[in-house]
């Protein structure tokens, strides 16, 4: 079986997990729920580079999120049709990566309203952009004129901003469209509706990734510094 370890949560382990979901490759969360499992995990060799999220795959240990999204684009052929394709899907997947930023970190943040007002300036600053490009490219692909991994990641990433500010892309017809699309691929339909589909990052995600690295929490949180040892 193919195991992604990360922690309980989506994180950077998310776009992982929709790629995998795009390529029908089952998997199972390998859930690092502790300081001693995250410790024998770097001791066992596994993590190339000593970071989460690591996938297991193909006989070998992989990691970062970038590498681990364009290995599973070139294997399930999502990186379109050419070079330029290519570069074109870089692209966009480096600005989604910024834009999903915001929704990624608004768990961390001391309220939803400063978490939703970050998601919404990152969102008037990508969204024309992303809307435009879908007006010219004219497939209802952000690449060419079939899925590529750009599209799973944009639609991964307006998935957590519809799932915090429900209104955020009325006035982005093609975007919506895209977002509806995506989710709506049987793989991906499959897995948002799976057991390893993990809900809205909250409270108990925060705290759970502060136990396990032993950081410490957001400072509005209570008793920021209970995780931290030594
Ligand atoms: N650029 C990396 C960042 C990975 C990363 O920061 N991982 C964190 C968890 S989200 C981690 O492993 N932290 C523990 C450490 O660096 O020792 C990626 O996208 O995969």
């Amino acid at each position: 079986m193919i195991k992604l370890h990360y922690f309980a949560g989506r994180g950077r382990a998310e776009t992982t997990r929709w790629m995998l979901a795009a390529c029908e490759i089952a998997f199972q969360n390998a859930v690092v729920q502790s300081p001693a499992e995250l410790a024998a995990l770097r001791v066992s060799g596994k993590l190339p580079f000593d970071q989460l999220p690591l996938l297991e795959i193909d006989n070998q240990c992989i990691s970062q999120s970038t590498a681990l999204i364009r290995y599973l684009a070139r294997r399930g052929d999502f990186y379109g049709d050419n070079n330029n394709d290519a570069l074109w899907c870089d692209m966009v997947a480096g600005t989604v990566a910024d834009l999903a930023e915001a929704a990624m970190q608004a768990a961390f943040q001391a309220d939803t309203g400063l978490a939703v007002s970050m998601m919404q300036s990152r969102l008037d600053k990508f969204g024309p952009r992303f809307e435009s490009r879908l007006g010219q490219v004219g497939t209802g692909f952000i690449v060419g004129s079939r899925v590529t991994f750009a599209d799973i990641v944009l639609a991964s990433a307006l998935t957590d901003y519809l799932e915090l500010a429900p209104s955020c892309l009325q006035g982005y017809p093609l975007l919506t469209q895209l977002q509806t699309r995506i989710t709506g691929l049987p793989g991906i339909a499959r897995y948002l509706d799976s057991p390893e589909r993990y809900p809205v990052p909250g409270d108990e995600y925060v705290m759970s990734v502060a136990r396990v690295l032993q950081r410490p929490l957001p400072s509005h949180m209570a008793d920021p510094n209970q995780f931290v040892v030594g």
